[in-house]
């Protein structure tokens, strides 16, 4: 049959409308909502295993409101995840990031890097689309006066400047050199560490550079080697921190080795592999809970690990607890539509696995935590919580 000879009855020309209309308005399935969620990660690239452990976080997120039959405005809903890859690259970022508007989605979940989530926050804001990043520790996200932008962690102000107070205080440093990855996570976390080394009275004896995707440090770890330092403090992540490691080990040096939570995951120590030793590494994830709270942490580590054969790497907790405050906050307005929901999740005040959120001005995480961590047995083992 040609298609200029295919005339459709009137009857089925007027359900393919309402079908079309439905759709356009998000709805489907005898008027049950369908409400979109982007989430974005780096799911391939040399972080793949971070990008899949934050979307793993939103799946399970996903599938339990789902299971329990949210209303929203008294009406069935249904979520939908539109799970994006950026590969931790800013372009990709914005890439995604435009797919996901051009997709209309209600609100965005991420991204993972700070290099990504800042670009990509131009367009959600442009959109009016609210976006919460569970992971994005560099301060310029929440800091461009966008009404939309949060995040469920500590920033870089506070990680950096805890870690370095504890270098001097702590772990008493007496000479600390400093590496980063020229990131905008890597690069801001050093300058916070190094500011707070200063003020507490530490002595800084050198800071080289590398990237995101090197993985041959002979000649900067050469070099700060003949500065003889007792700490070595590294911004970035955990694909790169492991092998700087390994090679810090075959160079013969002994130094306490730090970093933000970029490398404060389960993987590390199989990424550094014998260049780890009990004690030689020093991390902080931005968020942790305390006393009756853990429990909660504690039993969604042991589902996530009962569903997905799988540790948390380290922020799989946030994206579930960021999913779920994004609902909550809809299921308050009564509304999915991104300008109805938004002062509902301005004003949240949600019990997550990861403890109370509620957002600051910026759209920061109020009263915000850091867990200090090191390594045992090529296990993270909890140091302190500090807030
Ligand atoms: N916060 C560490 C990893 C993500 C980022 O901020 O780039």
């Amino acid at each position: 049959m040609k298609m200029s000879s295919f005339k459709m009855p009137l009857t089925a020309v007027a359900i393919a409308a309402v079908a079309l209309t439905l759709v356009a308005c998000g709805k489907k399935d005898g008027g049950v909502q369908v409400i979109k969620i982007g989430h974005v990660g780096p799911t391939s690239g040399a972080i793949a295993h971070l990008g899949k452990d934050n979307e793993n976080g939103a799946k399970m997120a996903i599938e339990e409101l789902n299971a329990a039959g949210i209303k929203i405005g008294d009406k069935p809903v249904k979520f939908e995840l539109l799970a994006e890859d950026d590969a931790a690259d800013p372009k990709q970022g914005t890439a995604a990031a435009q797919k996901l508007v051009d997709a209309k989605v209600n609100g965005v979940i991420g991204h993972l890097n700070s290099g990504t989530t800042i670009p990509a926050s131009q367009l959600y804001n442009a959109a009016g689309i609210p976006q919460i990043s569970p992971s994005a520790t560099n301060p310029k996200y929440t800091r461009q006066g966008y009404a939309g932008a949060f995040r469920v962690v500590a920033d870089d102000v506070h990680l950096g400047g805890t870690l370095g107070k504890y270098a001097v205080e702590t772990l008493k440093g007496k000479s600390i050199a400093v590496i980063d990855d020229r990131t905008a996570y890597g690069q801001g976390v050093a300058e916070e560490f190094e500011k707070a080394v200063k003020a507490a009275g530490g002595n800084l004896v050198g800071h080289e550079f590398t990237t995101d995707k090197a993985s041959d440090f002979n000649a900067i770890l050469t070099t700060l080697k003949g500065k003889k330092p007792d700490i070595i403090f590294f911004g970035g992540m955990d694909a790169v921190a492991g092998p700087m490691l390994k090679q810090m080990k075959q160079l013969g040096i002994n130094a306490k080795f730090m970093g933000g939570d970029g490398i404060c995951t389960a993987e590390l120590a199989k990424l550094a592999a014998e260049g780890m030793s009990d004690e030689n590494v020093y991390c902080a994830e931005a968020g942790g809970v305390e006393g009756e709270q853990k429990a909660g942490m504690d039993k969604f580590r042991a589902d996530f690990k009962t569903k997905y054969n799988a540790e948390v790497q380290v922020y799989a907790p946030y994206v579930y607890d960021a999913v779920k405050v994004m609902a909550q906050a809809m299921v308050t307005a009564g509304s999915a539509d991104p300008a109805k929901y938004l002062p509902a999740l301005k004003s949240i005040n949600y019990k997550g696995v990861t403890g109370n959120i509620a957002f600051d001005e910026k759209g920061d995480i109020k009263n915000g935590a850091l867990t200090l961590f090191t390594y045992k047995g090529g296990k993270r083992e909890q140091i302190a919580v500090v807030r």
